[in-house]
This record gives structure tokens, sequence and C-alpha cells, in this order.
């Protein structure tokens, strides 16, 4: 085949590719039927309570899968099972298809709801620090953590805490990947970083069981928001996350949505009182 051949070739091809990429993942009428059939919808979670948590026995429970539990269950679909990933792993691992639903505390912001269809609010937190007790560096905000050169602090990676970090200016050496909240928490002791950023009611909760008089929380964090999260579906699934929000508008209304979330320190009003909407166009 001579060269210009080749050229017009590769030229069609890339032409087909561009179109492809521009028509949306295709509609699935049927996810919510295949999902009844299977009985019962495959979670992401990342085991922070009180978002979510696996107790020893493996039983999963946190506002968000017991919010999802309840709503898949009025959907007439049975169970959740749950698989745990980083939060910059769950939007990958759902557009790929090892997830139905992203039921983890994933805030709503605009990046991330570009990529999935969120469903409308569900707990709502501000941002928090934990750090040695008295505060030594005077760290109140994420930009006093770069202003310090000498501070450095751990956030889940792919997370809010880690973005809101490197866009306050903290160099990426200084922003510590931590997987899970007892390795942040052993971080902090052992002096490798000298803050720990997570929600207000993860760091409260982490706090709380660790008992460290070491340590203290400062909260909320100065100039970062609130962050609501919703169950994030794949694009394509909107039918699935419409039906979804069927049954939780009917759960906020009867006030069953408040029973299953407030017992773990969430407010229902937070979340009724804003919508995927503000939310998803939030800056
Ligand atoms: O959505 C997020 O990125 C954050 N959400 C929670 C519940 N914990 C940390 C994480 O960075």
């Amino acid at each position: 085949m001579k060269l210009r051949d080749w050229i017009s070739v590769a030229a069609g091809a890339t032409a087909l590719m561009a179109v492809a990429a521009a028509m949306p993942a295709a509609a699935d009428e049927n996810k919510l039927e295949e999902l009844k059939a299977q009985g019962f919808a495959r979670i992401a979670i990342a085991n922070e309570p009180p978002f979510t948590a696996v107790g020893a026995d493996g039983k999963v429970s946190g506002a968000a899968p017991d919010v999802a539990r309840e709503v898949f269950k009025r959907l007439g679909v049975a169970d959740v099972a749950a698989s745990i990933s980083e939060y910059g792993a769950m939007i990958p691992g759902l557009q790929a298809g090892r997830h139905d639903a992203i039921t983890a505390g994933l805030f709503m912001k605009p990046e991330r709801c570009s990529a999935v269809a969120y469903s409308e609010p569900i707990l709502c937190d501000a941002e928090a620090f934990a750090l040695k007790k008295g505060n030594p560096l005077g760290l109140k905000s994420y930009k006093d953590i770069a202003d310090n050169p000498d501070a450095k602090i751990g956030a889940p990676g792919g997370g809010t805490e880690e973005k809101l970090a490197l866009e306050a200016g903290v160099p990426r050496d200084r922003v510590i990947v931590v997987p899970d909240g007892q390795s942040g928490l052993k971080m902090l002791q052992d002096g490798r970083i000298d803050v720990y950023s997570l929600p207000v009611l993860s760091i409260h909760s982490l706090l709380e069981k660790a008992n460290d008089p070491t340590l203290e929380v400062v909260a909320p964090v100065e100039g970062a928001p609130v962050y609501c999260d919703g169950a994030a579906f794949r694009k394509g699934d909107e039918a699935l996350r419409d039906a979804f929000d069927v049954e939780l508008a009917k759960m906020k209304e009867s006030g069953e949505f408040a029973k299953i979330i407030e017992p773990y320190g969430f407010s229902a009003k937070a979340a009724m009182s804003t919508s995927r909407e503000k939310l998803c166009a939030a800056k």
C-alpha cells in the first residue's frame, strides 16, 4: 500500500475514533433489572467511618452503605456487596464496570460530576486536621501548610483533601498519600506527617478510637468548603440513578433518611438544603 493510501486510512480511522469518543455511553435502561436478577448491587467503599465501615466480621456499615442498602431494597435489589477502594480509584473502577455504584462519601465536585451520574445529596461534612496537641505549627488552613516549608500533610490518594492541599500551593513532595485512617494516625504519631486531613466526622471517629492525648483536632479547616456526596453511578446508568433518587426523596420526606444518617453524626437538613445541581456547579 502506497504511503498516501496509509495516510488516508489513518485519517479515516482517526475520524471514526473521534466520532465514537464523542458519543455518550449507551444508555442502559435494564441496569436495574440486571441488579434485581443479580440479587445485589456492587458498591465501592473506602472503610472510613462513619461514612463507610467494614467490621471484623466483614459486615458493611456506615451511613453511605446503609442508605444505599435501604434504597436498593426498595428498588427490589436485595442487598449490597462492597469492595474497598482508594478514593482516586473509585471512578475508574465504576467506569470499568467493577462497581455498580460508589457509595463512599465521594464528594460532589464539578470534575467528578462530569465523570459520573450522581444521585441527589446524601452526606455533607466540612474538612478537619488531626495534629499534635497544642498545634505547634499553628496549622488552621491548607494555605498555612503551604506557607510552612517544614509542614507535611497526609491525605487519601485522589481525595478531596489531597486536592485542596495541592491547590493551596503545598508542593507535591509535602503531600503524602495515606491509604487509610490507621496508617494516617501512625504517621502522625511517628512524626512522618505534621497533619492528617479528612472530613470532620472521619477525623473525630478516628481520634475517639485512638484515645491519644498527644493529638488534637482542628475543625473546620479555615477556607475549605462544606462538601456533600451522593451515590455515584456510571454515565449511561441515569435510569438507575433516577430510580435511586425517587426512593431517596421518599425517604427524605418520610424521615427514614434522617433516621439512618443522623445516628452517625450527619445532618439530614444539610443534605436536604442543597442539590446535585448546586453542588456540581460549585467552584
Ligand atoms: O470525596 C472525597 O474525596 C473525600 N471523601 C471522604 C468521605 N473522605 C476523604 C475523601 O478525600
